[in-house]
């Protein structure tokens, strides 16, 4: 039996290398060989301040870029979070048996918090209890992310521990998939950040749309070091942060890549990273022009996603409205 796999991006702005790397490319991977199921998390993206339009838009934008960045809706569903309205039927459910506690040491809510001084929302505290929700309901064995997601993979396994444990046994436990190289991509202007969507900044990422001299450019400011040696050292973050995206994009090991720029400077550095990121980018830039040209295969796409996860839905829905009480 093939294993499941369930994963989700904000549409929160448009996508960059890190959610490339981290995610994307490899659900794209292992497509052929896992039961896929992909979301657009709109939901998620409304617990910090946002504008409708912008995100009706995003919530497009994302699909177009799954489709070209390789998933096949012949794999796997595609579909966006508030088409299915049990996710959130689901998460206050979760929410009524997690403890403040659990959610209290979320490192993400921690930081998300203190960007947005003005309001703070209930949502955004609760927030991995919709994200559990995500989760459990499609019974998944795998959820393929980047790092910074890892604690809120697991608050949804301990979630699925407990509500077993609560009311008999109904949720299969997920369990994080998280790859060696590319799951934690830094910020091109600060590489003691993570690269993030909604971080402002010329220079702070590359976008999966950038044209090929925007990319030369950002890559040729690239925060680095006034050390000389281009070697992987984890203690110089800046030049550690570009050789890893080219050992992500190259595939080659630590030693090839140290050898290849051995006695070169950092401008030879950011000038071939910048040669494989373009090169990397242009087939997804194709098609993705290519797919939104005829926005209605969008629209039937994501139909499709909904219509084949429906039975799953009700049956893990009846279940837990049953083992709850409910029914
Ligand atoms: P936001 O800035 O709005 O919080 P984000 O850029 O952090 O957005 P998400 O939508 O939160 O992106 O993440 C989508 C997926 O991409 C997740 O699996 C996440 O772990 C992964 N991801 C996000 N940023 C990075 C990064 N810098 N490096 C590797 N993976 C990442
Ligand atoms: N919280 C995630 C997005 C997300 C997700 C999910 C990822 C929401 N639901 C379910 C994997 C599985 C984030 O901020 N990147």
């Amino acid at each position: 039996m093939k294993k499941r796999v369930f994963s989700g991006i904000k549409p929160s702005g448009t996508l960059h290398l890190g959610n490339y790397l981290g995610a994307i490319r490899n659900w794209v991977a292992d497509q052929d060989r896992c039961e896929n199921i992909f979301c657009v998390v709109d939901q998620h993206a409304i617990t910090v301040d946002y504008e409708p339009a912008a995100l009706r838009q995003s919530v497009r934008e994302l699909v177009g870029l799954y489709l070209a960045c390789g998933l096949d809706p012949e794999h796997c569903a595609l579909f966006v979070q508030s088409h299915v309205p049990e996710h959130t039927e689901l998460a206050w459910l979760f929410n009524c048996i997690t403890p403040m506690g659990w959610l209290q040491r979320m490192t993400q809510f921690k930081e998300k918090s203190e960007e947005q001084r003005e309001q703070v929302s209930a949502g955004l505290f609760t927030y991995p209890a919709l994200m559990a929700a995500d989760i459990l309901l499609y019974q998944t064995h795998e959820v393929p992310v980047g790092e910074d997601q890892k604690q809120h993979v697991e608050l949804a396994r301990d979630l699925a521990q407990r509500f077993n444990h609560l009311f008999g046994e109904t949720f299969v436990l997920p369990e994080p998939v998280i790859r060696k190289v590319g799951a934690r991509v830094m910020g091109l202007d600060d590489p003691t950040k993570k690269m993030s969507k909604s971080t402002e900044g010329d220079g702070h990422g590359i976008g999966l749309l950038d044209p090929p001299a925007l990319i030369r450019k950002k890559l040729s400011r690239a925060t680095t070091d006034s050390q000389r040696q281009i070697v992987f050292d984890p203690a110089r973050p800046g030049v550690f942060n570009l050789l890893t995206i080219f050992q992500a994009l190259s595939g080659q090991s630590r030693e090839e890549i140290e050898a290849h720029f051995a006695g070169k400077g950092y401008a030879q550095l950011k000038g071939d990273l910048a040669e494989l990121v373009i090169a990397a980018l242009e087939p997804i830039q194709a098609r993705y022009h290519q797919i939104t040209s005829a926005p209605e295969y969008i629209d039937q796409v994501l139909a499709q996603g909904v219509v084949r996860l429906r039975p799953l839905v009700e049956s893990t829905m009846l279940r837990v409205r049953q083992a709850m009480g409910l029914r």
